[in-house]
Order: structure tokens, then C-alpha cells, then sequence
């Protein structure tokens, strides 16, 4: 990649290598990111995740390890308060994903929001150099473009988002939801993860601003301005993930879980706490299943791998208290001394435990109600053993689902759908299996992470 301009990547969070604090769970983005820019020696720039004062008076921690430099800043509490629980995770984050019931409209969390963008661009853009290609990241720093060019930036500029863009007549609710679109109309590219988004995001541009839409080419002209709009579905880090199965970790977290499980089938969830991850439904989907067929009871075991998010989040609090309830409920109904129906882990594991458990279980069931994208979906089929690989049963509401045609396909908020998936994934014969795995592992090892970054870098630098 040498003669290509440096990348400098902005996000909420960035993946320090020796953080000061015990990381948590980071999300799908930090391992895409440090793929893209290991290879082109990138700085990488946003909040360090601690609670400082220092952030306000332009302090940044800077270091470089593996050939990639990270910049970091502290926030306030106040600021982490009104701009990352505040407005990011109380307001954009239900409302992209379609749960309108749980977005709080807060004028003074919108405030923070604005201001904390205004002090990534004031401390990070003394860092880019004139040649530099930017990328920014997510929902939380949409307005940054905008507020970096008011600073004089004439870099390129790209943004991705990583989840959902909401229906035109969900988007409304927000107030000043035009002020917003304006914003990322300052971005040179601004990427979606499915053709579904983008056209959501396309409809809005047409029918709310009153943009120029060229469908064919992916443009939005607005105010003398035009913005490619397209979708880059993310993938896994296939080249270091398909090889976890040699890695000794992995072998010893499969044999765990069999060892474990004895003879019965083990069924998988792996999600960050979170309530777009359809995670009591998906309980819900199992104990009808066990309703339906109590003679599967002592043949069948679910294990929920579900770290804690966003804690200070009070509807992060009751799906966790509400999760906690459901299995209760299952288990206390069902277990016997020797057996327990759902084990329920409400901590992270490395990426190799994870591909081991993956490839133990023989259903991987990833039901999200609404997810951009949903990285777990492709990790599971990655695991796979492809002489006998397990059924993976998906959401039709991931954007992976556009992607994994050949999973077995739910709808999430249908216990009875659950429930009928997971007996034909117990009953699929071992050829359809690996025909429908074939498929799937095809996607997954091509539409991989690294092409997905030279895509999107590819139309950033010809824009
Ligand atoms: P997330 O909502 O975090 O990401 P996802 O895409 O599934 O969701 O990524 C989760 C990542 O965290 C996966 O790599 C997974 O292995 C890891 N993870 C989950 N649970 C874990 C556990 N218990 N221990 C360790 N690791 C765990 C957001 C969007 C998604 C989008 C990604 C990337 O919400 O839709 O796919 O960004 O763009």
C-alpha cells in the first residue's frame, strides 16, 4: 500500500493496545479498523473511554504500536453523559434502529452531542495533514465533516455508518433531523451497510430536503455539493479469523463446550447486551420450542454469551434485569439436578474461545430485531467445520441477511418462527447443510473486511 496517502480513521472509541482501563466489549468495529490501517501506517483518533477533565484543555494521549498511531482524548463526565449515553445511545441509536418507544428527544443532550463533536474537530484536526484521507466513523460523530470543514479541511472525507438508516417517517420524529442529514451531506462519501439503508437514506435526501438524487451513479446533489452515497457491506477478518481453528485456544474452548454438553446439541447466542440483539425473544423462541417438544428437553442446550454494554443506559439496565428474568423462568420450569436447558455467560471471551464455541455448536442462532449489519452471523459460519457444519438461523431484520441467503431466515418477534427454525436446523440433512454452508462461507471469505475497506477507500480517493 506504500504510495497511498496516509488514512486517518475518527470514531467514538478507539482500540488502544495498552489501554489504562479493562477494555470491554468493543464491537464489531475495532477489529475492522485496525485491519485498514495497519497496512498504511494510519492514525487513529477518538475518545479514550476514560472520564477525565484533561480532553477540555486539548490534552491527547498519543502512541504507536504495530505500525498504526492512536490519539486519544478524555471526555468529561458531563460530556459522556449528554453526547455518548446522552444523545448518541439514548436518542440516534433506538431511533436507527426502530425503536421509537425507547429514543429520549433532549434538548441538552443534543447540546453535548454538538459540542463534543466540535472538540474532535478542534483536537483533531491540527493532527491531519494536508495529503491525509479521512474517515470517520458512526452515529456518534455524524456532524464531524461538517465541523471539520468550517475548520478548513479540504482532505477527502468519508463516512460510514455502521447501523441502520431509519424509514423517512421514523427519521421525522427527530427533531431537527434535517440539521443532521445537512451535516453528513459534507462528507465526499458516505457508505451504508445494505442497499436497504441507503435507499432509506436516499428517500429522505429526495423527499424531506429536496436533494438531486442520481440513483445510477450513488450521488446526492445538495447546495452545490455532491456526496457519494453507497453501501459497503462489512465483513470479517477472514484471513485471521478462518485461521483461529489451528490456534490451541480455539481447540480447547470447542472441547470445553462439548465435553460439557455430553451428548446433547449445543444451540449458540453471542451478542453484546443489547435490545436490538432480539435476545429475550430469542429465549422466548426457545422455551416454545422446548413447549412444543418437551421430549427434546434433555437433548438440546442454549448458551447465551452476552457481555454487558453501555451499563449507564437505564433501558440497557432493564433488558439485562429482563434477560436475567426469562432465563430464570426457563430454567427453574425446566431443569432437572443434572441438567440445565440455557446457560446464560454475561462475559466477553477472546475471538479464538469464540470461533471454538462456534464450531462446537451445532445451531447458531442470531435474531437480531433490527442490526446494520451483524458480524457474529458470518464469524459462526466461519467456524464451521465444512464437512459438518452447523445451521446458522439468522433475523431477516440483520443487513447480513441480504448477504447469508442460504441461512435458515426468522423473524425475530415470532416465538413460533424461532421455534419451527430450530427444528429444521435439527433436522436438515447432512448434504444440504454443507450446500447451504458452501454458499455462505463464499460471501463470507469475499465480501471480507479488507475488501470492504478498499472499497470504500477506493471510491473516498476518486471522489
Ligand atoms: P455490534 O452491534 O457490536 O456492531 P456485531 O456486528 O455483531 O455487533 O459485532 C460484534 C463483535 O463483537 C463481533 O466481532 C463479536 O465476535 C464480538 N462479540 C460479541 N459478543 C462477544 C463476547 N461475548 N465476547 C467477545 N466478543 C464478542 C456494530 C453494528 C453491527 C455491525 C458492526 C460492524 O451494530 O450491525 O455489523 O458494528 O459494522
Amino acid at each position: 500500500m506504500t504510495g497511498d496517502p496516509r488514512l486517518v480513521v475518527i470514531s467514538n472509541r478507539v482500540a488502544v493496545p495498552k489501554a489504562r482501563g479493562a477494555a470491554g466489549a468493543q464491537g464489531g468495529l475495532a477489529g475492522a479498523l485496525h485491519a485498514a490501517l495497519k497496512d498504511r501506517k494510519g492514525l487513529w483518533f477518538g475518545w479514550s473511554g476514560e472520564e477525565s477533565e484533561s480532553g477540555r484543555t486539548g490534552h491527547i494521549d498519543t502512541q504507536t504500536s504495530d505500525g498504526v498511531t492512536t490519539a486519544t482524548l478524555d471526555l468529561s463526565q458531563r460530556d459522556i453523559d449528554e453526547y455518548y449515553n446522552g444523545y448518541a445511545n439514548s436518542t440516534l441509536w433506538p431511533l436507527f434502529h426502530d425503536r421509537l418507544d425507547l429514543a429520549e428527544y433532549e434538548r441538552e443532550t443534543a447540546k453535548g452531542y454538538e459540542r463534543v463533536n466540535e472538540r474532535f474537530a478542534e483536537l483533531g484536526a491540527p493532527l491531519i495533514d494536508a495529503e491525509d484521507i479521512v474517515w470517520v466513523h458512526d452515529y456518534h460523530l455524524i456532524p464531524l465533516g461538517e465541523r471539520l470543514r468550517s475548520r478548513g479541511l479540504k482532505n477527502r472525507i468519508g463516512f460510514f455508518l455502521h447501523i441502520p438508516w431509519p424509514a423517512t417517517r421514523m427519521f421525522v420524529s427527530l427533531p431537527y433531523h434535517e440539521r443532521l442529514v445537512r451535516t453528513l451531506l459534507f462528507y465526499d462519501v458516505v457508505g451504508f451497510q445494505t442497499q436497504e439503508w441507503l435507499e432509506s437514506f436516499l428517500h429522505y435526501c429526495e423527499n424531506e430536503l429536496r436533494a438531486e438524487v442520481d440513483k445510477a451513479s450513488g450521488t446526492v446533489t445538495f447546495e452545490g455539493r455532491t456526496t457519494i452515497a453507497r453501501a459497503y457491506p462489512i465483513g470479517i477478518d477472514w484471513e485471521h479469523f478462518s485461521k483461529l481453528g489451528e490456534n490451541g485456544e480455539a481447540r480447547q474452548a470447542q472441547q470445553r463446550l462439548i465435553s460439557s454438553t455430553r451428548r446433547r446439541i449445543a444451540m449458540i447466542g453471542v451478542d453484546r447486551l443489547d435490545y436490538s440483539k432480539g435476545i429475550p425473544e430469542r429465549i422466548d423462541g426457545i422455551g416454545r420450542f422446548f413447549d412444543k417438544n418437551p421430549e427434546s428437553i434433555r437433548d438440546l442446550v442454549f448458551i447465551q454469551i452476552a457481555p454487558p454494554s453501555r451499563e449507564d443506559v437505564g433501558s440497557y439496565q432493564e433488558i439485562r434485569a429482563a434477560l436475567e428474568q426469562k432465563c430464570g423462568q426457563i430454567n427453574g420450569a425446566r431443569s432437572e439436578v443434572d441438567m440445565v436447558p440455557i446457560r446464560y455467560v454475561n462475559r466477553g471471551y477472546s475471538h479464538a474461545e469464540l470461533f471454538g464455541f462456534f464450531r462446537g455448536a451445532k445451531i447458531g442462532l442470531v435474531t437480531p430485531l433490527r442490526d446494520g449489519m451483524n458480524l457474529v452471523a458470518k464469524e459462526y459460519v466461519a467456524a464451521q467445520d465444512p464437512e459438518d457444519p452447523g445451521v446458522l438461523i439468522l433475523s431477516r431484520f440483520a443487513g447480513a441477511a441480504a448477504q447469508l441467503k442460504d441461512a435458515v431466515l426468522v423473524n425475530p418477534h415470532s416465538p413460533d418462527d424461532i421455534a419451527h427454525a430450530i427444528r429444521i436446523a435439527l433436522d436438515m440433512p447432512l448434504d444440504e447443510r454443507k450446500r447451504r454452508y458452501e454458499k455462505m462461507i463464499a460471501t463470507v471469505r469475499d465480501d471480507n473486511v479488507q475488501n470492504w475497506t478498499r472499497d470504500f477507500l477506493r471510491d473516498l480517493s476518486e471522489a
